[in-house]
């Protein structure tokens, strides 16, 4: 991934598997390594294209993974309408973050990337959602949640929609300042945030108000 190989980012991952190595632990590895590769960029080391091969290589090789990731058995019952936000063109996280919720037994909707704020509203109409997830990688960009989450506000129709945030820039004070219902710093604990701000609409849990992944392992 941080050469930006995909067919030895492939190997590598099926040989992994094939050894018997935790999914998660493998994707650990991936997360890492675009992290060097952001801190290259940072330093302008790299530029725009080699960021887009390594990007290409963890896709190939996070393919391996998915079904993996899928694997639960758990029958929807719970929508999401996903995105990444208007702007922004990084969907990795985005993509991650969808393959887990799926996994728990989640409807994925899936916007893609460069999503508008009434683009969110009319999927989550449309598939009837529970949540909303936004992301965001920029600094930029990462201001569009808050048209999101002010636009769901004022649909008078859906009154039980929450929003949920996350991305790397996107921090819980920043969560809670823009009016999210939830915030997760990675896609596992995006999982048990989305689980408890459906559960906390369904009267399924005591929790309220904003829930972030402290809160859910308080609760349990
Ligand atoms: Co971009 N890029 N990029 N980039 N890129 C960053 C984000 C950057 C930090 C690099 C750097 O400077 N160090 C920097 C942002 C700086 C800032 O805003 N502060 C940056 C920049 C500047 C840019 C451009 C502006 C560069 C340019 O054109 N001059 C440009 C913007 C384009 C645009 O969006 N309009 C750009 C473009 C690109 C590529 C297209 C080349 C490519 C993206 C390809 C793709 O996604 N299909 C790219 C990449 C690959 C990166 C880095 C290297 C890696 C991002 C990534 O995939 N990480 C990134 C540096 C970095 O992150 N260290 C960088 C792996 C992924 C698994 O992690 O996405 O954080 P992440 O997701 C995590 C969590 O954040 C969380 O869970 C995920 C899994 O644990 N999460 C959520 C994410 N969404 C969530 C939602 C939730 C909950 C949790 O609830 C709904």
């Amino acid at each position: 991934v941080e050469a930006g190989d995909r067919d030895t980012a492939v190997e590598i991952t099926q040989a992994a598997l094939d050894e018997g190595n935790d999914p998660l632990d493998i994707l650990e590895y991936m997360t890492d390594a675009m992290g060097i590769v952001g801190d290259r960029f940072s330093r302008q080391e790299i530029f725009v294209p080699e960021m887009l091969i390594s990007a290409r290589a963890m896709k190939g090789a996070l393919a391996l993974l998915e079904p993996l990731l899928l694997a639960s058995g758990h029958k929807p019952d719970k929508v999401a309408v996903l995105g990444t936000v208007q702007g922004d063109l990084h969907d990795i996280g985005k993509n991650l973050v969808g393959m887990m919720l799926k996994g728990a037994g989640f409807e994925i909707i899936d916007l893609g990337t460069n999503t508008s704020a009434d683009a969110f509203l009319a999927a989550a109409r449309e598939h009837k959602a529970d949540i909303i997830g936004c992301s965001a990688l920029l600094t930029t960009t990462m201001r569009n949640m808050r048209d999101v989450i002010e636009t769901v506000a004022k649909a008078d129709d859906l009154p039980n929609l929450r929003v949920i945030v996350g991305g790397a820039p996107v921090t819980i004070e920043y969560a809670k300042e823009i009016g999210a219902d939830g915030w997760a710093p990675d896609a596992a604990s995006a999982v048990d945030v989305a689980t408890a701000v459906v559960e906390a609409v369904r009267g399924t849990t005591t929790l309220i108000g904003f829930i972030d992944p402290e809160a859910v392992s308080g609760a349990t």
